[in-house]
């Protein structure tokens, strides 16, 4: 039940996502241009494509695509984090995943937020990508002492925000006017800050130790890195980039391109070069760039394991290079490789490689039909079935989107240590796990279905 004296969640994330685009527009002004290529790209793909377009209409999907977008932040400490927590809280998202980055070299490990639910995710589905900085891989005992003193001394949230915070959790909601109040102070986390808080001599040590720590410990709070909005065709806008003056990274991160998508496909633009004040001194840091993404059905356990199996023989056969230099050879392999994996919805529910959602054609009367059986029900055109869209990142892809922004430089190696018992311990929460939930929203989609046209009861 929602109250009625207070904010929706939901809506306080709808406003807080439009500020935060907002913000970025004028920080990141790329992104605004990005911003136009996606929607003129996806307005023509509908155009172009009534099935897709009825899809959407019939998934209620349709309204989210334009206002759909996810951001990314990095952490300092444990405390950052729990309290992050509690903010995305006030605003219906919460920690789903476990990420582990050391693997592919960067110090990090990360939960997404995001709102859970059907409701919640059709009215608005902003997530942010959140990671925590793992100090304890820094090697260098001195270093790490310094900028943990650092980091410890700094305050990410304003004293407003918090107070709100604790109001939210107490109530049980804000107010209107406490909401608004909340996107404001809010936003003032993710800003960006010219005003180091670092010198720029140890500027250079963290930088030095990675790129990713600088970007990190530097600064008095966790700027927005980069927004995404979801486009209907990547490759489309991939290649319209450079007509606008964009940069693109060198391959797009995922799937390839297919008849029915999968997973998440993702491609960004380089970070740009922004100005710095160290302590009076002149500098610049390159962390900030943009990106867009392209989402398709959420895999089983199974279709998960067979992604990740052709992912790595593609990765085995050829590795994209940063600079580009055998982008298509890459896209040659992951595409024959690919092959491997059914390309028709039919196979891929026959052999429970994804997750599809049920909904009522509108055939029959609510109440009246005997027939019990969903598979029955499905072949006589009662019920029909959608795949249930991806919600979530991929770790590999994830990393390719790290890397790329950090520079072809900074790849490193770091013994692969997940941890996801500590992370829960610093988030101050479990991450809920992505497959239980894409399962428990088929299930519940099936029976709601049955029941309404066997009882006529909702
Ligand atoms: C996050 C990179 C991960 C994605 O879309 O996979 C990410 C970061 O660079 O902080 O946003
Ligand atoms: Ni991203």
């Amino acid at each position: 039940m929602t109250d009625p004296r207070f904010a929706h969640p939901d809506d306080i994330r709808s406003r807080f996502s439009a500020a935060m685009s907002a913000m970025y527009r004028t920080e990141v002004p790329a992104y605004g241009t990005l911003m136009q290529i996606v929607s003129d790209v996806n307005d023509g793909v509908l155009a172009a494509n009534a099935g897709l377009k009825a899809d959407l209409e019939n998934t209620d999907q349709l309204a989210r695509i334009s206002e759909e977008r996810h951001g990314a932040i990095r952490l300092g400490t444990p405390a950052e984090l729990s309290t992050m927590r509690r903010l995305f809280a006030v605003m219906g998202m919460a920690p789903v995943g476990y990420y582990d980055l050391t693997e592919a070299g960067v110090p990090v490990h990360s939960t997404a937020f995001r709102p859970v639910g059907e409701a919640a995710l059709r009215r608005n589905p902003f997530r942010v990508f959140t990671s925590l900085l793992r100090l304890d891989l820094i090697e260098d005992a001195d270093l790490r002492d310094t900028a943990q003193t650092v980091l410890d001394a700094r305050q990410i949230y304003t004293p407003r925000c918090l107070e709100l915070i604790d109001l939210a959790e107490q109530n049980g909601g804000l107010t209107e006017t406490e909401a608004d109040e909340f996107v404001a102070e809010a936003l003032e986390t993710f800003r960006w800050h010219p005003e180091a808080n670092v010198s720029a001599d140890l500027y250079k040590q963290l930088h030095d130790a990675h790129r990713l720590i600088a970007d990190v410990v530097s600064f008095r709070g966790p700027h927005i890195n980069h927004l995404t909005p979801r486009t209907l065709d990547i490759d489309r806008v991939q290649d319209l980039m450079p007509e606008y003056g964009i940069a693109p990274k060198a391959v797009v991160e995922g799937p390839p391109r297919r008849e029915h998508p999968i997973l998440l496909r993702q491609t960004s633009f380089k970070a740009l070069s922004e100005a710095v004040n160290f302590d009076g001194i002149p500098g610049s840091h390159t962390a900030r760039f943009g990106e867009i993404e392209a989402r398709g059905q959420a895999l089983t356990p199974k279709g998960r394991a067979l992604y990740d199996q052709l992912l790595t023989e593609t990765r085995q056969k050829c590795l994209p290079a940063g600079d580009g230099s055998n982008a298509d050879a890459y896209m040659t392999a992951l595409q024959d490789t690919f092959a491997a994996f059914p390309d028709d919805l039919a196979a891929i529910r026959e052999q429970g490689l994804g997750y599809f959602e049920w909904s009522l054609t509108g055939k029959g009367t609510a109440g009246q039909i005997t027939e019990t059986d969903p598979e029955a029900l499905l072949a006589a055109d009662y019920l029909r079935i959608d795949p249930i869209i991806y919600e979530d990142f991929l770790p590999v892809s994830a990393a390719g989107i790290f890397q790329s922004n950090l520079g072809d430089d900074s790849a490193q190696e770091f013994t692969a240590s997940p941890n996801q018992q500590r992370f829960e311990a610093d988030l101050g929460a479990t991450v809920l796990n992505e497959f239980d939930h894409y399962q428990q929203i088929e299930d519940q989609s099936r029976i709601r279905c049955v029941t309404i046209l066997t009882t006529g009861a909702a």
